[in-house]
């Protein structure tokens, strides 16, 4: 254990993840996207199982801290892989689990949140919603500004093919951004992401593949800057902080998130149950 900014007790990677210096980063999309891989592209190692299935492969958050390998940029980064936190229902005790220990996770400040998405499905699902309309509730609108889109099986021999893809969903009017601003009624100011095509699969030696990941840490640092070096931190991440004891941050946690969801539901029409990410 190490001392934090506070006096009180911090694990390793708490503490490291508290550094200004560190980035740290979480992953959020619907299942398959290649979240984790694109994780383990970041730290050029298989950290985090991947693969395709009718279940999602991730089933819980994890977080570790590694330098960001590709490229090699001498920069710690705390990575953060998410499973569908909470899939059927908000009473569902594991999944309430997973909300605790990803926001608990998040709650030294984030420098970006990377939403990650197929670039073959694109569709702004119902789940993708909830979850989105849960973070704008708990963490506010400012969080909007952290994020990076990120378009992932933009591999090397399909490029081509995708290019009509990309101008679509880069339309300036027409495209992904100004749809998600009307969803979620945002303005330019609050949300105007960088968004970066790229694949995550055989990075080695492939300059392509290379390039495409060095413009995600340029978009990353850009964030960074364009936030003051600050990284993204909010009224109820401080009240997590300042909670004594881990079993009082985690019951406060799942009274938030159940009070968030229940005025979410009343929002939206389709369903209502919020699952983070499938
Ligand atoms: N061709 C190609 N395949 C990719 C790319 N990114 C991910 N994949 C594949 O897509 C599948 C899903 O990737 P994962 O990284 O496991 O996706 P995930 O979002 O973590 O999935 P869950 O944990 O189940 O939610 C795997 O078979 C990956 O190898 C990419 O850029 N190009
Ligand atoms: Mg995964």
């Amino acid at each position: 254990m190490l001392a934090g900014r506070s006096g009180s007790e911090l694990s390793h990677d708490q503490f490291y993840a508290s550094d200004p210096k560190t980035l740290v980063l979480s992953c959020l999309g619907a299942m398959g996207n290649g979240k984790s891989s694109l994780l383990n592209a970041i730290c050029d190692e298989q950290i985090y199982r991947t693969g395709r299935g009718a279940e999602p492969i991730t089933r819980h958050v994890e977080a570790v801290m590694r330098p960001w390998s590709n490229p090699p940029v001498s920069r710690y980064c705390q990575l953060i892989d998410t499973p569908g936190m909470c899939d059927s229902s908000a009473r569902d005790r594991a999944n309430m689990q997973e909300c605790v220990r990803y926001f608990k996770s998040l709650s030294f400040g984030v420098s970006a949140f990377l939403l990650v998405f197929n670039i073959n499905d694109t569709r702004l699902d119902a789940y993708t919603q909830n979850m989105l309309s849960l973070f704008e509730q708990l963490l506010g609108r400012e969080f909007w500004k952290y994020v990076i889109l990120v378009f992932t099986h933009v591999d090397e021999h399909n490029r081509d093919l995708l290019e009509d893809n990309i101008d679509v969903l880069t339309d300036p009017s027409e495209g992904f951004v100004p749809e998600l601003r009307r969803v979620f009624r945002l303005d330019e100011r609050t949300f105007d992401p960088p968004m970066v095509f790229l694949t995550t699969q055989r990075l080695r030696y492939n300059a392509y593949a290379q390039r495409h990941l060095q413009q995600l840490y340029n978009s990353v640092v850009q964030l960074e800057k364009d936030r003051g070096n600050k990284k993204f931190t909010c009224g109820w991440f401080n009240q997590i902080l300042s909670t004594p004891t881990e079993d009082q941050k985690s019951n406060f946690i799942i009274s938030s998130v159940r009070g968030a969801l229940g005025s979410i539901r009343s929002a939206f029409t389709g369903g209502g149950s919020w699952c983070a990410m499938q």
